[in-house]
């Protein structure tokens, strides 16, 4: 096995085709019951099961020993976590590459922090993906796609911010406009990789064409798109006519969130990954 693309479970993908691949699972803790994120994970019971649940649900990051059965045997290993300003992700992943590398002299792991989440890691994983099938060197790889990282962006627009302002990831700022109800907040991945609002908006009308200006404002120009929408089909939908009225070749992927961005954005929130030049 020579390459093998890493996601922590952030990253929405559970499997991933033509490239080994595993996905490093984060967790969602309550008292009554803890959710693995992966594969097996029931995302709309998880879902509802916290709807009605009031007590703490802190959230947990993969650790150094589940990176390092991730990368299994895997000569090259190329590892995309969710933005180490919010988690700790990338340091488990990192710590668990500088052992990996001791242990088997020769291998090599290249950890990449997203500064994101969700579709803009997918998209680095599709860069990954098609520069291996391309026979490309792993310092090669390395550097292009660091290069890349820098030309996509993530938009969001969450109907609450409950989970993000008692996990203690937003700023005060943020958490000011969370919870008034009806009032959506629109944001972005900042470039450190916090989470950044953008506007508020009244109304769901209003959430599509307000995401879509943050991504004209970012620079994009008709490049990739992915979607990750928590039970929000249709917000998703418009994203995708929204683009490609504009721009009919636009290639947009709609996908659903995974446990971790579901436990996050919540029931109605939507995570936009874009390319822009
Ligand atoms: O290590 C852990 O326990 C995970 C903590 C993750 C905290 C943030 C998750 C955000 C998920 C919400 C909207 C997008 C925000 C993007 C900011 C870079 C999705």
């Amino acid at each position: 096995m020579k390459n093998k693309i890493v996601l922590d479970s952030s990253g929405d993908t559970y499997e991933f085709a033509d490239v080994d691949f595993a996905c490093a699972p984060l967790k969602i803790l309550t008292d009554a019951r803890e959710f693995v994120d992966d594969s097996n994970l029931d995302v709309a019971e998880m879902v509802e099961f916290l709807k009605s649940y009031k007590g703490k649900a802190p959230t947990a990051c993969p650790g150094v020993g589940e990176y390092m059965d991730c990368f299994g045997d895997a000569e090259n290993v190329y590892v995309v976590t969710i933005t180490g300003t919010l988690s700790g992700s990338y340091n488990s992943a990192s710590t668990a590459a500088n052992t990996y590398m001791e242990e088997n002299p020769g291998r090599k792991v290249h950890v990449f922090d997203s500064l994101s989440t969700g579709p803009e890691m997918i998209l680095i994983s599709y860069k990954l993906r098609e520069y291996i099938k391309e026979g490309l060197s792993f310092e090669e790889i390395v550097e292009k796609v660091e290069a890349y990282k820098k030309t996509t962006h993530l938009v969001f627009a969450l109907e609450s911010l409950h989970n993000l302002v008692n996990n203690g990831r937003v700023s005060a700022a943020a958490a000011m406009v969370a919870g008034v109800l009806g009032i959506r907040m629109v944001g972005k991945a900042s470039e450190e990789g916090t989470l950044e609002p953008l506007a508020k908006v009244k109304g769901a009308k209003k959430v599509v064409p307000e995401l879509y200006k943050q991504m004209e404002i970012l620079g994009y120009k008709g490049g990739k798109v992915v979607v990750c929408q928590c039970e929000n089909p249709e917000a998703a939908e418009k994203v995708r006519a929204t683009v490609q009225e504009k721009y009919p070749q636009a290639y947009v992927e709609i996908r659903e969130t995974g446990g971790l961005c579901s436990f996050y954005a919540e029931r109605g929130g939507m995570l936009v990954g874009f390319e822009c030049e």
